[in-house]
Order: structure tokens, then sequence, then C-alpha cells
């Protein structure tokens, strides 16, 4: 057992929309309106109405917190739970009292609470108004994030703006894998930057009324790995970590855009509107610690061709890369590779400045857990394989001087995965779906284990 200094941190990250179920009483979220259109783009038709039944019996939950003996726990609120009307600001009531009985039951526990305020569940009739290509949502997002502060700034511990703000335009406005399913690097980008103007304002609006509370962004981060150490290898790499990892970084923690993409942008007719007093609050935006998450590498090659009628894409600049090597979690087909967590930390401590960061993300879905269970408990001994694997880059690279603070697992307890909905199990406690309940996992009991090493 891997033992770590005292003062870290061991918790979970969930979100709103994949824990809580959705009763239809509210407005609808994107996810929520997608599921309406076309329940077979769900695996089994499990929308986000069912997930795993939090709005209902939380209480219940909330237990296991205690069993495992967490120190952080974080969720979201979403948007459409708690507001009726964007631009009013008019709270629904049963939205406002869940998320307040929520939290205060977490805060009776000694626990940092750290609640995010977006979670890929942009409002469906925002959306339609343009959504964060509409530059207007940025304003409403401040109005709902200032709202949230108002209404829950005494409980809640820490905040965070966004969740991975890149993969939710991934998945929207670049590989058309969630609704509204569009494929467009040019309105990706623009969607991006409206989403880090978004968070920037709300974070200078916090620092300027809550100077003794902290605010973070989770971000996901995929370090690109080149085929081999050849030029055009290693350019393709370097593209890659350019565009989708140093991007991020420099705009959050430096509120700056590189040369290089700058230039990229320009050369590629892909640059988006920004206004010099938008940027000016990017560059203003001190968050407190940054949040990451990590799943999986990514690898690259050089580019073999390029078909002139080509749409623009990232990889019109690159080949992904089969590394025949990989070790693959089959079930979500992401690339395990725990030595990313190391490269990760220490590039954050070589470039930007050794800035404090907390794993807010790492985790491994598998389908099927069933098939492992002995004596009533799912034995996931690749679970733990997982954590102890990555916990161990992890601690080498603090050890070796990297500032990171802690570690909190995707997820507590099963969830809904977006379009994959409950086929592959992340929890370190088990959800049945048809009776409800829930139990701890071989990972549940190897991660108590784990925070008690550290605090003895
Ligand atoms: C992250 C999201 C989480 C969670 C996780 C696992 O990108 O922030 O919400 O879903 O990925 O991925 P998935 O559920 O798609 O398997």
């Amino acid at each position: 057992m891997i033992k770590f200094p005292k003062e870290f941190i061991f918790g979970v990250s969930l979100s709103g929309p994949q824990t809580e179920g959705w009763d239809g009483k509210n407005k609808y979220s994107v996810m929520d309106y997608w599921y309406k259109q076309n329940k077979n783009d769900f695996f089994n038709c499990v929308g986000p109405d069912v997930t795993s039944n939090f709005y209902y019996d939380y209480k219940e939950k909330l237990k296991w917190i205690d069993e495992i003996g967490l120190e952080i726990y974080r969720t979201s609120i979403q948007w459409t739970r708690l507001l009726d009307d964007f631009e009013t600001l008019t709270i629904n009531e049963d939205g406002y009292n869940f998320y307040l009985n929520y939290f205060k039951e977490i805060k009776k526990r000694n626990i940092i609470l750290v609640v995010n305020l977006h979670h890929f569940d942009t409002p469906q009739e925002i959306l339609e108004q343009g959504g964060w290509e509409n530059k207007k949502t940025i304003e409403l997002f401040l109005g709902f994030a200032k709202k949230c502060f108002e209404l829950f700034g005494d409980i809640v511990d820490e905040w965070t703006t966004f969740n991975e703000p890149l993969a939710d335009v991934d998945a929207k406005y670049l590989y058309a894998w969630h609704y509204p399913k569009i494929s467009d690097f040019k309105r990706s980008i623009q969607v991006f930057i409206n989403m880090i103007i978004a968070h920037a304002k709300v974070v200078v609006y916090f620092k300027e009324h809550f100077k003794n509370k902290k605010i973070s962004i989770i971000l996901n981060v995929t370090p690109a790995y080149p085929r081999s150490n050849s030029k055009e290898d290693l350019k393709a790499a370097e593209f890659k970590n350019m565009l989708i990892t140093n991007s991020q970084l420099d705009l959050v923690l430096k509120g700056i855009v590189s040369k290089d993409l700058i230039i990229f942008l320009q050369k590629n007719n892909l640059m988006p509107d920004v206004k010099d007093e938008e940027f000016a609050f990017i560059k203003k935006a001190k968050i407190d610690y940054l949040s990451l998450n990590y799943y999986q590498p990514s690898r690259v090659k050089a580019k073999e061709s390029v078909k002139e009628d080509d749409e623009l894409m990232p990889e019109s600049f690159y080949d992904v890369y089969d590394w025949p090597e990989k070790r693959i979690n089959p079930y979500r087909g992401w690339e395990i590779y725990p030595e990313g967590i190391y490269d990760i930390a220490m590039l954050i401590k070589n470039k930007y400045d050794n800035f404090p960061w907390i794993i807010s993300e790492n985790g491994m879905g598998v389908e099927d857990e069933l098939r492992f269970e002995k004596e009533n408990m799912i034995m996931d001994d690749y679970r733990i394989e997982f954590i102890e694997e990555h916990l161990s880059y992890l601690k080498k690279a603090i050890d070796e001087g990297a500032n990171c603070f802690g570690y909190s697992l995707w997820t507590f307890i099963d969830c809904w995965s977006w379009a994959n909905a409950y086929k592959n199990r992340y929890g370190i406690v088990e959800y049945d779906l048809n009776s409800k309940k829930t139990k701890i996992k071989k990972s549940g009991l190897y991660f108590k284990n784990l925070i008690d090493v550290k605090k003895a």
C-alpha cells in the first residue's frame, strides 16, 4: 500500500446529471432533450431521467462517505434543476431545496465539498438560442454562477466553473458524438473560447466577492506521445500538445495564447472572435488551484497523406497512432498509461511554475461487473490495480517536487455515463439499477484502507 503525506486528500468526483435522476419537472438540459429525441442513442435506452436516484435517496447513499472515510466530494449543480428562468434567475423551489439539503447533509461530515457549475449540461433553451456560440450565454452563465454563490456560498467549500470544456466541445461540436452532433473545427474553437471567457468572468467576480474561498476549473489533459523520435513524429506530438494541452493551461494559468497557436489559427482561418475586453478577463482570472482529469494518453504520428478536399480537422495535421504495445481497457477503448500522470505533473512543475493542482478525475469503467462477484461483493481487482498504478506514478512525481495535493476518483457510486448509460461501471460502490440498492466493492475497501494508512 502506497503511503501519501497526511495533508494529501483523497475523495470522489460525481456530477449532477449523472447521479441525480430527473423527474421531468424542470427545464431540459441538452442531455434531457437528446434523450427525449432519440432514446436509441443511449445504451439499453437508459436516459438521464433514471441515473442513480440521488435526488430521492442521497441521504442513504452518503453513508458510504463515512464508511470509506472520504475527504473530498465533488458534484455539480444542474443549471436546469436550479433555475426555472435563465434570464430572470427565477429559482425552482424543488431544485433549490434539493441542493440545499443535499449539501447540508454532505457537510455534516468532515469533508471538503466542491461544487461545479457546468458538467456538459447546458440548458436546451439556451442551446436553441445559439448556445455557447452566442456571447449572451456567457452573461447567462455568470448570472447562474452568482445565484449559486448567493444561495450556497455559506455551505460550499470550493467551487469549479466548468468540467472539461474541451471534452464538451469535442463531443458536441467537433466529433459529433453528442447532441447537437456538429462537426466544425472553427465553431468548436469559438465555443471553447466562449466557455473560457465565461469561466474567467465568473472567477473575477468570485475573487472580488469571496476573498477567502477557493475556485478552480476542471480540465481534461491527454498528453500526446509520438510514434518515434523522428522529426516528423515529434512535430506531430508537439502540434497536438500545443492544440489540446498547452492551449488550455496557457489560457487558465497564464492568461496567454502561444505565438505558435496564433499563427496556426490565423493560417487556417480558425481565429475565434474574442474582444480585447473579454481577453482582459482571461488575463485577470486567477484560480486558486487547477483540477485535472486524466484517463488516457493520445498517440500520434506524422500525417501520411492529405487530401485537398478533406474537411479541416485537428487530424488534418497528424495521424492517430495505434501503438501495438498499448494496454487497453477494452470496455471503454481507452489506453491505460499510468506514466501519463507523472508526465502531466512534470509539465505543470516545469512549465507552469509548479502551480497547485489536484487529480479531479481518474478511474476505470468496466462492463458487466457482476461476473466478478464473489461472496456478495464485486471483486474489482482490475480497478484496484488501475488506481494503484496511477497513484504510484503520482507519488513519484510528488516525491520529485510536484505540487499535487489530492486525488479525487471517478467515481463514488456507479453512475450514468452519457450515451454509454450504465454500460461501464466506474464506482467503488455498486449500484443496482433495479433494486436501487448500493453495496461496497472490493475497490471501496481498498480506497478506505489507502486513506486509513495515510492518516495513521
Ligand atoms: C469524464 C467526465 C465524466 C465521466 C468520465 C468517464 O470525461 O468528466 O463525467 O463520464 O469522463 O467517461 P465515460 O462516462 O464517458 O466513460
